[in-house]
């Protein structure tokens, strides 16, 4: 496979202005006519016309209305004598696509009888020879000729302009979008859809229709994915003075889809998992990930479709800032400040158990990588979420207000262009000429370019006489592939400083005239730097990185006592909670690392007493309580170990939360009674809570009950979960079965599946249950490969696919790593088989093992072996090659 690298970028030798698409849909043959009128770019050198294309059949290619030669090469239709000159010509390609025989779900396929597209990146070319490169912008015509019966709804993006009867049945529709847009921002959809739709007015005055179109069984849960759309139209507004520009918005939801959604113009299409929700059917966390992703694509349509990307190595300009701007639009929807520290640590909690991992392992790119060999392999969450990272921290340090100042000037200068990250990073800096960004700017792009986290020592010393405190700050990065020195990063610390007592204490640095109260950014630039604090009575306890103020890993020699004052009282609540992740990673990685078998005590009582101080805590919240009471992930504890036995950091943390389950048995049972009704069901912040905490209760009583024996706590779990309300409190009762591996667990799942055989959605928790659970003695692969063979599972379905196979290899390491390897085998079993049909899916399953070199004997050398056996398969996808390639390098 050939590598693309950033350094060669070339601007297109013909641009192309408009095209005109008609497409024939039938699933079996499927005709699409292209007319467009390109002209060259006068400032390339004069060359031949190179189209791409891959699983098209040609059957006509005229220039200027006349027949010409052409010849195809490789994955390319190449026209060599075009007209000379700057004249603008029309070229007209007229090529046969198989969309019923589309596995990949790239270019044009069918999903449950209806036509979708997905382009991004690069499958526009799968439906008609282009220049497919985001930097080519054109102004799209497009008219779908159908079936009526069949696809009575045919839509792509833009305004309908005609539609009406055609022969045979058949009936066309004729839509222009008044924007240009590169083709990986062009849709289609044909097929039996009904829509919801809802008239808006802007603040600006604007008049909208919006539409959610799903299967006709679908409506009633259709209302949650609108109002997130009508909440999102407003806060872009509000937010960044950006208006809906079109008078049409469209989402389709539909069941086969590779990611999550896509933020086609116009006409967003989107995975049915981030669209249909209702109380019955759809948890907290669905209803909270709708209204997140409904925004991100939405966001899109400014910072992405209005200013889109140069190449694909800048992806992060627009997915990096869209993430930035669907959390900030999340944090802005909750009331309370509690819900919005609620959120960042979730967010926070996903770098690190996700981001971080990658950025320590084989697939280590930068934010802006320089080079692949399949660039849906970079859709990575270092593009995505260490680039929100990114923006987040110029929002630091120009302040909230300068970075909309930012926002304004790069749309002013961008707006319909196709930029890169300097462009975005330069517009920020220019509109704040006085911040530190401006001044570091060349430094602070180093985000961009270096990948691998830092780690930051902290080093504090009092000096009593002095009354002074001087706080090291020292930044130091891995070498990563093909990066072996890294320069240092520009790191903004945001800080408070505590009493013994929880007090917090004004700052003071030497050479400041007063003090201030509350947190204050140090900017630390350099390898090593000194900040002198002054009239301080007493030695400080810092409380460092509020907010997680930088992408970073934190190192500092807290004792106990000082983890246990910020967790009791910093009033940063992001520290607060992790304070606690601290001791409880501390109280871990002693059981790992110690000798001998794994002790069934690893928590000592001042642990757990601060625990049941937070949990029974009179002022803090039910969703807040939850995060601290979670113990950090397998995955996390795992990062910290320079060598994982996995089966060893699975022991450790099960026989912390049976202990903590045990130990504070009274206080869950408290917990439980007093958050576990919520009257009528309200996804929002106090109700998810709530709900949140009584479910977090209720499983660990379930794992008390498991070690006493004791049959109260899974009955209640049982009459919870047949008598829930929603799916979120009858969701968390099974789990809490199935994970306790109650006697009851059984039932529950049959009656389960009885009560949602027709919903999709909920079957796909179904399976992710039972291939998540926990493997007490080897019993989770042989019921994987049973729940394959369940006449509801189909593995060319991606969502069906991840809820068996990801959720093993990739959720629940305790089953996962297995010392007969098994797991492995089943794992490049599955790669291999996925691979065959579906490239981008068999990708991110073959991520799995990303960190392999991490592991202990005997799971290094199998998995190693698993790597190696699907490297040896002769005819592997680009998408997994490349994976496999750099795992193994
Ligand atoms: N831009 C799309 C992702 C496309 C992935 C292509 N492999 C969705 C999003 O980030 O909003
Ligand atoms: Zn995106």
């Amino acid at each position: 496979a050939t590598v693309v690298r950033r350094e060669d970028y070339a601007a297109p030798a013909y641009w192309i202005d408009t095209v005109d698409l008609c497409f024939d849909l039938d699933p079996a043959k499927t005709r699409v006519l292209n007319k467009m009128r390109l002209r060259r770019n006068p400032v390339v050198p004069a060359q031949a016309l190179r189209l791409d294309g891959e699983e098209l059949n040609v059957a006509r290619v005229l220039v200027n209305g006349a027949g010409c030669s052409f010849k195809i090469d490789g994955n390319q239709l190449v026209l060599e004598s075009l007209p000379e000159g700057h004249e603008p010509f029309d070229l007209e390609i007229f090529t046969i696509c198989v969309p019923e025989k589309n596995t990949q779900l790239m270019g044009l396929y069918v999903s449950q009888g209806t036509f979708f597209t997905q382009c991004e990146a690069e499958g526009f070319r799968r439906i008609t020879y282009f220049l497919d490169r985001p930097d080519v912008m054109a102004s799209y015509t497009v008219t779908l000729r159908a079936d009526k019966s069949k696809y009575p709804v045919l839509l792509s993006n833009g305004n309908l302009v005609d539609e009406g009867p055609l022969p045979d049945g058949r009936h066309f529709a004729k839509w222009v979008d008044p924007h240009k847009k590169p083709c990986y921002l062009f849709a289609l959809v044909a097929g039996q859809l009904v829509a919801r739709e809802q008239h808006i007015i802007s603040r600006s005055g604007g008049k909208h229709q919006l539409q959610v179109y799903v299967r006709p069984g679908d409506m009633d849960k259709t209302e949650h994915a609108m109002n997130s759309l009508i909440a999102s139209v407003a806060w872009d507004e509000a937010r960044f003075g950006l208006p809906l520009d079109l008078e049409r918005f469209m989402i389709v939801a539909t069941s086969d889809f590779n990611m999550g959604a896509m933020e086609n113009k116009g006409l967003n299409i989107f995975n049915t998992k981030y669209v249909l929700a209702n109380a019955a059917t759809a948890t907290d966390t669905d209803f909270a990930n709708i209204e997140s992703v409904v925004g991100h694509e939405y966001f899109h349509n400014w910072t992405g479709n209005r200013v889109t990307c140069r190449d694909w190595f800048q992806l992060s300009l627009k997915e990096g800032l869209t993430v930035f701007r669907d959390q900030e639009f999340s944090m802005d929807l909750c009331a309370e400040p509690s819900a919005r520290a609620v959120k960042r640590i979730e967010d926070v909690r996903v770098l690190r158990t996700a981001q971080f991992p990658e950025d320590a392992g084989p697939m280590a790119h930068p934010v802006r990588p320089d080079s692949y060999a399949e660039i849906n392999n970079f859709y990575t969450v270092t593009v995505y979420e260490k680039g929100a990272e990114v923006v987040r921290m110029m929002q630091t340090l120009v302040g909230r207000d300068g970075f909309a100042a930012g926002m304004k000037l790069y749309f002013e200068r961008h707006d319909g262009q196709a930029v890169t990250c300097d462009d975005f990073a330069q517009a920020i800096a220019d509109a704040n000429p006085d911040s530190d960004l401006a001044r570091l700017l060349p430094q602070f792009k180093r985000w961009y370019s270096q990948a691998g986290t830092p780690h930051v020592q902290a080093e504090g010393v009092y000096d009593a006489d002095a009354r002074s405190y001087t706080l090291t700050l020292s930044q130091s990065c891995l070498p990563t592939p093909g990066q072996a020195l890294k320069e240092p990063f520009v790191i903004p610390v945001s800080l408070g400083l505590l009493s013994a007592d929880g007090q917090q204490l004004p700052l003071q640095l030497a050479h400041w005239t007063h003090a201030e109260e509350g947190s204050r950014t140090l900017v630390l630039t350099q390898a090593s730097e000194s900040f002198t604090f002054v009239n301080l009575d007493s030695a400080p306890v810092p409380s460092l990185l509020r907010g997680f103020s930088a992408p970073v890993v934190l190192e500092c020699h807290y004792t106990d006592a000082q983890l246990l004052t910020l967790l009791a009282s910093d009033p940063d609540p992001f520290n607060r909670w992790e304070a606690g992740q601290r001791l409880a990673l501390r109280r871990a990685l002693l059981a790992i690392l110690n000798e001998g078998p794994v002790t069934t005590e690893p928590l000592d009582g001042a642990f757990i007493g601060a625990m049941r101080e937070v949990l029974r805590h009179p002022q803090l919240d039910a969703a807040f309580k939850e995060l601290v009471l979670t113990l950090p992930s397998e995955t996390y504890i795992a990062e910290q170990l320079a060598e994982v036995d996995p089966q060893r950091v699975h022991a450790v943390r099960e026989a912390m939360r049976e202990q903590l389950a045990s130990a504070l048995q009274d206080d869950w049972v408290w917990a439980f009674e007093t958050h576990k009704d919520n009257g009528a069901y309200k996804p929002d912040p106090i109700g998810t809570g709530r709900r949140a905490l009584a479910g977090l209760a209720l499983g660990m009583l379930c794992v008390a009950a498991r070690h006493t024996g004791d049959a109260v706590w899974p009955g209640k779990a049982y009459q919870h979960f047949k008598n829930a309300s929603n799916m979120t409190d009858r969701f968390n009762a099974l789990s809490a079965l199935v994970v306790s591996e109650h006697a009851l667990a059984r039932e529950a799942l049959t009656r389960f599946h009885a009560l949602f055989r027709d919903e999709a959605l909920v079957l796909d928790k179904w399976f992710a249950l039972q291939a998540g659970a926990p493997d007490r003695n080897g019993n989770v692969l042989p019921a994987v490969r049973k729940l394959m063979t369940h006449p509801d599972f189909n593995i060319k379905n991606p969502n069906r696919a991840r809820s068996v196979i990801f959720s093993y290899c990739s959720a629940n390491p305790g089953a996962f790593h297995r010392t007969d390897a098994a797991g492995y085998l089943f794992w490049s079993e599955r790669v291999m088989e996925l691979d065959a049909f579906n490239p981008q899916v068999a990708a991110r399953l073959a991520r799995a093992l990303d960190r392999w070199k991490k592991l202990a004997e005997p799971y290094r050398g199998a998995a190693r072996e698993a790597i190696a056996r699907v490297a040896a398969k002769p005819d592997l996808s680009n998408d997994v090659r490349e994976v496999v390639t750099r795992a193994l390098a």
